[in-house]
Parts: C-alpha cells; sequence; structure tokens
C-alpha cells in the first residue's frame, strides 16, 4: 500500500511532498481551481454544509469518509491505485513489454490530448450543472447533484497531477487551459459536444448521469489499459467513483417514472401531465436526446485516431484481458455504412473500429438500466416501453452525421425527419413544461418534488428525511 498523506494541502497518495517543484506547482494551481469552483461551480450553496463522501484512500474497504463539508472546502486529493508489480502492455504494437513510468517522446502528443480530452469533460460537467440545485426535488437529490459534482471536480485534479508531473511546462499550460474553457461558450467552448449542450432540468440530469457519464465509465475502462502506468492507475481510481453517478441516473429515471405511473393511475386518462407528472413520451423524447448525443462522445465509427491509440498501447479496449488477440493486425469489423442513400454493411480494420468496439458495449451496458425501468412499468401495468433508438439515430459526428434517420435507423429525407422531430426529440413545448414543474426548490428534509418519487434508501445508512444539505440561512 501506497501511503497517504491527507494532512497535506493536497491530499495524496503520491508522496507529493518528494518532489519539491511539482508540489509548489500544484499548490499554485490550487487556489485557482478553488476560483473556478466558486464561479462556475453550484450556484447559491456554496456556504452550505452538504454531507458529502470525499476521498481519503484506495483501500476498497473504507476508501471513502462522509461528513458535512462546505463545497469550497472539500478535500479535492490525486489518488492512484495501488501499481501492480511487473505489469506489462496489454495490446498493440508493444504488447507484453513492461509498462512506462515516463511517457516515451514518440506518444508525448497524443497522450497529452488524450489526458486533455478526459480532463475537459470533468468541470465541463460541473458547469452545466451550475444552477440545477436552485430547483432541486429534494435536499437528498440536492446532496447527490453536489456529490457528482466535487467528484468530477476531482477527476479533473486526476488529470492535471498527470499534465504537471509528466508534460512540463505545455502540460501546466494545458492545465490552466482546463480552467479557462468554459461549456456552451461560443469563443472558448469544452472540447467534445455533449459537454456544451445545456443541462438545464433534473430530468436532463438524470439522463446525463445515466448515458453521459456511462461514457466517462467506458473511456476510464480503455484508459486504465494504459501503457502508460499513472494514467492506468488514476482512472481505475475514478471508476469507483463513477459507479455513484450512474447510479444516480438509474435510479433518479426510475424514480420518476415511478412517480408518473402513479400520477397516471390517479388520473381519468390516464394524463401524468394533468396531474402535474412528467408523461412516459417526454420521458422517451429526453432519452432519446442525451443517448445520441452521448454516442456521439465515442469518436467516429472508422478512426485512424483510434488505429494509432491502440497500436501505442496508449487506449485498449474496456477490460481488454477479455479478448483473446490483443494484436488486432487481421481482424475486421463489420459496420453498417451509408453508400448512395443506402445502407451497406462493410468489414473495417479492427483498430480502426476501435471506437464502435467501445460504443458497442456502451450500448449493451446502457440497455441494462433500460431493461430495469420497463421491468418498473410493466410491473405497475402500464403499457409501455422506454427504447434506446438506433445508433445512426440524430448523430453529430462519425458516419451517420449529416445523414436523416428514424429511431428504428431507417434513413429518411431531411423534410421527414423534420415532420416527426418533436416526436422524437424534447420540443421547446416539453422542455418548457418539464421546467415549469421544477421552478422551486424543495428544501423540507424528507420531502420531494410532486415529479419524483422518493428514493428506496437514504445516503450511507441515513434515513431519508436526513438533513443532508444544512442551508446556511
Ligand atoms: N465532439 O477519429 P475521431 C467523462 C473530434 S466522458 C467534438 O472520430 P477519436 C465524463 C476528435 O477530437 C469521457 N469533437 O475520434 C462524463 C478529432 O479531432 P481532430 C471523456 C469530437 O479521436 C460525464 C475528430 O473529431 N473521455 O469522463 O478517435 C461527466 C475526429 O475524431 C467528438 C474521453 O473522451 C465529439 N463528440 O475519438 C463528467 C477519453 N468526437 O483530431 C465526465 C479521451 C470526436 O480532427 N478521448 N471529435 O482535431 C478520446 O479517447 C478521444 O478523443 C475521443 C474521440 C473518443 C473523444
Ligand atoms: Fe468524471
Ligand atoms: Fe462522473
Amino acid at each position: 500500500m501506497s501511503s497517504i498523506a491527507t494532512n497535506e494541502k493536497i491530499p495524496n497518495n503520491v508522496d507529493l511532498t518528494s518532489d519539491k517543484r511539482l508540489q509548489r506547482a500544484l499548490e499554485e494551481w490550487q487556489p485557482r481551481f478553488v476560483d473556478w469552483w466558486k464561479e462556475m461551480g453550484p450556484e447559491g450553496f456554496q456556504e452550505d454544509q452538504i454531507y458529502l463522501r470525499t476521498a481519503v484512500s484506495v483501500s476498497p474497504d473504507g476508501w471513502a469518509h462522509f461528513d458535512y463539508v462546505k463545497m469550497p472546502d472539500y478535500r479535492w486529493g490525486i489518488f492512484l491505485t495501488d501499481p501492480i508489480k511487473d505489469r506489462t502492455i496489454g495490446f498493440g504494437d508493444h504488447y507484453g513489454k513492461p509498462v512506462w513510468q515516463q511517457i516515451p517522446g514518440e506518444h508525448r502528443n497524443a497522450l497529452r490530448r488524450l489526458i486533455v480530452t478526459q480532463g475537459d469533460t470533468e468541470p465541463a460537467s460541473v458547469e452545466q450543472q451550475r444552477l440545477l440545485g436552485l430547483t432541486c426535488p429534494s435536499l437528498y437529490d440536492l446532496r447527490n447533484l453536489f456529490q457528482v459534482n466535487v467528484e468530477e471536480g476531482r477527476h479533473l485534479w486526476a488529470m492535471v497531477y498527470l499534465l504537471h508531473t509528466y508534460f512540463g511546462r505545455d502540460g501546466r499550460e494545458e492545465a490552466d487551459g482546463l480552467l479557462d474553457r468554459r461549456s456552451g461558450a461560443d469563443d472558448k467552448p469544452r472540447i467534445l459536444g455533449a459537454f456544451n449542450e445545456p443541462c438545464q432540468d433534473w430530468l436532463s440530469f438524470f439522463m446525463f448521469t445515466y448515458f453521459t457519464d456511462r461514457d466517462g465509465k467506458y473511456q476510464l475502462l480503455a484508459l486504465s489499459e494504459s501503457s502508460f502506468d499513472p494514467l492506468a492507475r488514476t482512472t481505475r481510481f475514478m471508476l469507483t467513483e463513477e459507479a455513484h453517478h450512474m447510479f444516480v441516473g438509474e435510479t433518479g429515471v426510475l424514480r420518476v417514472l415511478d412517480r408518473t405511473c402513479e400520477l397516471m393511475a390517479q388520473d381519468p386518462n390516464q394524463d401524468a401531465r394533468a396531474q402535474g407528472g412528467i408523461d412516459l413520451p417526454t420521458i422517451q423524447r429526453y432519452l432519446n436526446r442525451w443517448y445520441s448525443v452521448s454516442l456521439d462522445l465515442f469518436g467516429g465509427e472508422v478512426s485512424s485516431n483510434a488505429a494509432n491509440f491502440f497500436a501505442g498501447g496508449l487506449k485498449g479496449r474496456a477490460k481488454e484481458d477479455r479478448y483473446e488477440d490483443h494484436i488486432a493486425l487481421d481482424q475486421t469489423m463489420t459496420l453498417t455504412m451509408v453508400k448512395d442513400g443506402r445502407l451497406v454493411d462493410e468489414a473495417v480494420p479492427m483498430r480502426n473500429a476501435m471506437n464502435e468496439v467501445l460504443r458497442g458495449e456502451y450500448i449493451e451496458d446502457s440497455q441494462r438500466g433500460v431493461d430495469k425501468w420497463n421491468r418498473l412499468l410493466a410491473e405497475r401495468g402500464v403499457n409501455f416501453a422506454l427504447t434506446l433508438p438506433s445508433s445512426r439515430f440524430h448523430r453529430q459526428s462519425g458516419i451517420y452525421a449529416g445523414i436523416h434517420f428514424d429511431p428504428a435507423g431507417k434513413i429518411i429525407t431531411e423534410a421527414e425527419f423534420n415532420a416527426h422531430k418533436n416526436e422524437w426529440l424534447p420540443s421547446p413545448e416539453d422542455e418548457a413544461y418539464v421546467k415549469s414543474l421544477m421552478t422551486k426548490p424543495v428544501f423540507e428534509p424528507g420531502k420531494m418534488a410532486n415529479w419524483i418519487a422518493p428514493p428506496k434508501h437514504g445516503i450511507k445508512g441515513r434515513p431519508i428525511e436526513f438533513e443532508y444539505v444544512k442551508r446556511s440561512e
């Protein structure tokens, strides 16, 4: 076990005191991070006491400490899982050789780009979610929002540690850039599409944490296979926190559905909206939107970047050891391409299809939660099932971008798409309706907004009516 320093300015298990230059550089970055947090983090709750978990070690039993904390005082730390002795490269051209503790010159630019792209998403999501607290459906949900936010902040720290430690001056500049870009800004937007999309209501938040944080899970799984060992170790630990983020999304949508069923049963016409709830077709449209923007995050179906990342051993497949052939040079993957307005299957060299391999795993994983949601609808006797649209539907990047598809994946004309757009994606009216349900926060312990059911359990054995957030006024 690596030793843990929790009393230092920056809690860490990387022996930061042994490298004074690095320690000083990170301690200079720290106040800039806190300034960013105060400016772009949760609006209106910075003085409140929040019941949060804080990572304090990487020990599987008891890595987190739960207590009340003011968010700006949260102890954002740097934690890498313990090194695996004699770990070797698990895939690509360098297969079987020892993993790297320093960055080989030829891979420096590509690794920096991957780390910056990963790092950029973390503060971006905090920015996207910064106003949600003001319309929280309960103190329990408010606390979960802030838990996700502070941990995304820690994920930024994880990437900044790598940039400062292994990339010299340009790494420090990139670390500053991570605090400089802004989600949705015209002049300095965040790097990836989904992280510039507004996330202004709680249904979007639950869809985001279910679908977009799940992209995080798969990208982190792929990076945790990296030959660059510090990247592998830091992403591995990030995954332990990620599980809660997806839990918030999965149970959040489940609780919305639960309440919708209840309200439908109370209404003579089974009309959830008439009872102040969110109707099932609207929930499907929000799902379609966040799922499709999240699919874009995997990159192009055919990608020379992905092939180079795999060949160089920089980014593998999720749980690479499940595969038999770790070189993947003689294999192909069949992709459905669009040629002359028709769908045709075509074999693509496997390494070029690595984004699609990861996206395929993600789709399967996404389906599991949808199945759970549908089991609830069936149990409640409601004749409606949510579905994941085709991975061709509503794509902004990759081989399907610029072509119109219906949710089943059939090619249609632009006019057909526009005629059905408001059935398939949230319309301005849907968005206005959902927002109209969420104009005021619910701060009374244990109480829930009308459009959502209470959770099954509280946090860390606490009751649901526990005061998860103690307001300062
Ligand atoms: N938006 O070869 P291509 C998370 C660019 S989420 C805008 O198709 P590649 C989290 C691409 O950069 C996980 N641009 O793709 C979740 C390239 O640009 P250049 C985040 C895009 O490079 C919730 C060009 O298009 N982690 O942690 O194979 C809350 C062609 O690229 C997009 C990572 O992403 C897009 N959607 O793959 C908080 C892991 N897609 O070279 C956090 C690190 C592509 O022409 N990143 N482009 O200038 C990567 O592994 C890869 O960069 C990508 C793209 C998978 C994102
Ligand atoms: Fe994250
Ligand atoms: Fe996350």
